[in-house]
């Protein structure tokens, strides 16, 4: 479908809609999700010792080491190398997370075409948060102090990652408030002027 590998980071704090749009993206582009925090829950439902590590950190709302999530893409990207695309979905959340993005991506001759990061404000985040903890079944969602601790995590750790991105002429914010199917044409209207411009 892409002449060249589609490589989007798909940005924004939590309860953004990052992992709702990753899921109609794969639908429409055939791009493989990578979502470092899928893979975190599932490392705690197989009972690794990783996932024992992840488990406490991430029902506190805050951030796993870098080294964690790191080695988790390396392994996707090495076991995927037949994709004709990613969605990086939740990663990367540090700057030093994208530095080792990038390096990955070069090692391998890619590189990322964009990042679009959507934007909510805090009061609308913690609102779908807590309604979507009422049967996620998921502690990080269920309690107001947990929300407001990952939504400072994002502000003070992961904020910084727009501009690592924007220094490289990647960044594209939208607005993330709004009707699924409207935030979904919008992501789309960009990934074809990307598309047109490769
Ligand atoms: P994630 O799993 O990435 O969790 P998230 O940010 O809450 O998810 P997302 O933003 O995708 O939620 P969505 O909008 O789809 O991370 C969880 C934890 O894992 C982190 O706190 C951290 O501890 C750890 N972790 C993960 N990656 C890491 C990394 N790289 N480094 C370190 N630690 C890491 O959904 C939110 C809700 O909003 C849903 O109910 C949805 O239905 C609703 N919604 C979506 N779009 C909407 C819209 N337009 N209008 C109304 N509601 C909407």
């Amino acid at each position: 479908m892409f002449d060249t590998m589609l490589n989007l980071v798909l940005f924004g704090p939590p309860g953004a809609g990052k992992g709702t749009q990753s899921q109609k993206l794969i639908e429409k582009y055939g791009l493989m999700q990578l979502s470092t925090g899928d893979m975190l829950r599932g490392e705690i439902a197989q009972g690794t010792t990783l996932g024992l590590e992840a488990k406490t950190l991430m029902a506190e709302g805050k951030l796993v080491p870098d080294a964690v999530v790191i080695g988790m893409i390396s392994n996707k990207l090495d076991a995927n190398k037949d994709a004709i695309g990613f969605i990086f979905d939740g990663f990367p959340r540090t700057v030093a997370q994208a530095e080792a993005l990038d390096e990955l991506l070069q090692s391998k001759g890619e590189t990322i075409s964009g990042m679009i990061a959507l934007e909510v404000d805090d009061e609308e985040l913690e609102h779908r948060l807590l309604l979507r903890g009422k049967d996620s079944g998921r502690p990080d969602d269920a309690n107001p102090e947990v929300i407001r601790r990952r939504i400072k995590e994002y502000n003070d750790k992961t904020a910084p990652v727009a501009d690592f991105y924007n220094s490289q002429n990647k960044l594209t914010s939208i607005n993330g408030i709004g009707s699924v199917e409207a935030i979904f044409d919008h992501i789309c209207a960009i990934i074809e002027k990307w598309r047109k411009a490769a």
